[in-house]
């Protein structure tokens, strides 16, 4: 889908709307969650708009490589040296809400397994 698809996310990435961006290269960006579930809550988003995992194509491969990369990268970059959560919540049933592919990173307490 195009670079410039008109998603929520998009206009974080267009600074159309306000975010706290923590960090930001030409494939990604990341800022924090408007509606924190832990101390420390970041999305890790593509700048390409692909709405979900399972819409990712093997013409993809790269970008989903990059995106693990840069959740490592901003995890380090904010301290969460105790360890951390990675989500991608996929779809209707997944409770995914933006229809633009991101990463969670949850952090800073300790967080129970199974989630709800
Ligand atoms: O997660 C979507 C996430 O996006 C959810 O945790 C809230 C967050 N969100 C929604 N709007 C904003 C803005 N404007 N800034 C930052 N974060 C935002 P999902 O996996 O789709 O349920």
């Amino acid at each position: 889908m195009s670079q410039t698809a008109d998603t929520l996310f998009s206009k974080i990435i267009r600074r159309e709307l306000p975010s706290e961006i923590i960090y930001e290269d030409n494939l990604a960006i990341a800022f924090k969650d408007i509606n924190p579930q832990a101390p420390v809550h970041i999305l890790v988003v593509p700048k390409t708009v692909i709405p979900q995992l399972s819409d990712a194509e093997s013409q993809d491969h790269a970008l989903m490589g990059h995106l693990l990369l840069t959740v490592k990268r901003v995890a380090a970059q904010v301290g969460l040296t105790n360890g951390y959560r990675v989500v991608i919540n996929n779809g209707e049933d997944g409770g995914q809400t933006v229809p633009h592919l991101h990463l969670h990173i949850l952090g800073g307490r300790f967080l129970k397994w199974p989630p709800g």
